[in-house]
């Protein structure tokens, strides 16, 4: 009876604590919650949004600005409006400074100024990042899908082609090596793959170079010429399961 006793007071025990457990985690999630929902944080980015939008039309307006200036604000401004619920719907391009104007992504890089300002036709919009020949390197953030698990990676990028007919997009064609440091050896696999290159919203999408059907999306609204993040991402879904960080070599 005595033991009967015991393991009954254990599993009360056991509930409390669990229930516990709960209410706390709850909490904590309510606190966030309601900290990320604030007026704060909503008064907060907008003025940061204002701001960006004064720095940039201060430098547009003045001579001798470096393009890398300006791309640097205007990626800045496009991860703010992203953050912020984007201002723009999806598959249309911000095109920045004071007033808020959208153009479609396909009226991006394609020789008439679309955009009030020109920002559509801009030299900072329409290079591309990853020209011919550049090679970028990185290391995982997180990797919850590649069968191989690569200790890094580097993507080579062979050619770019732009079509007469269709300049808004870029072809590319790319090879991803992944290096994976086995018991007493240095593993690479080399996988060809083509993709291609959006200037409206600096992502170049890959083919899944393997059967198991992940694809590729490399992020270059980085706010730094020389980095990018590129998500493996099932094709099927287009859900993002892996991150690297890449760096210019
Ligand atoms: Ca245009």
């Amino acid at each position: 009876h005595r033991l009967t006793t015991q393991s009954e007071m254990r599993t009360v025990w056991l509930l409390l604590a669990v229930a516990v457990a709960t209410t706390a985690a709850a909490s904590v999630r309510d606190k966030r919650q309601a900290d990320f929902d604030g007026d704060e944080f909503e008064t907060r980015a907008d003025r940061l949004s204002a701001q960006i939008l004064s720095m940039e039309d201060e430098l547009e307006s003045k001579v001798g600005n470096t393009d890398d200036d300006l791309r640097r604000l205007q990626s800045l401004e496009h991860r703010l409006d992203k953050f912020a619920g984007g201002t723009c719907p999806v598959g249309e391009f911000q095109c920045g400074g004071l007033s808020i104007q959208c153009v479609d992504d396909l009226e991006v890089c394609d020789g008439i100024e679309d955009c009030d300002n020109g920002a559509d036709e801009y030299t900072t919009t329409c290079t591309n990042p990853a020209g011919a020949g550049s090679r970028w390197t990185g290391a995982p953030i997180y990797d919850e899908c590649t069968n191989f698990r690569p200790t890094e990676v580097t993507l080579v990028i062979n050619s770019n082609t732009r079509l007469d007919w269709f300049p808004v997009r870029v072809q590319v064609k790319a090879t991803l090596m992944e290096r994976a440091v086995g018991k007493d050896s240095n593993i690479i696999v080399s996988l060809p793959t083509v993709g291609n290159y959006n200037y409206a919203n600096r992502l170049m999408l890959l083919d899944p170079p393997e059967k198991d059907r992940l694809g590729m999306v490399v992020d270059f609204d980085t706010g730094n010429d020389e980095t990018a993040y590129l998500y493996i991402a099932k094709e099927a879904q287009g859900t993002r399961c892996a991150l690297f960080v890449l760096y210019r070599e």
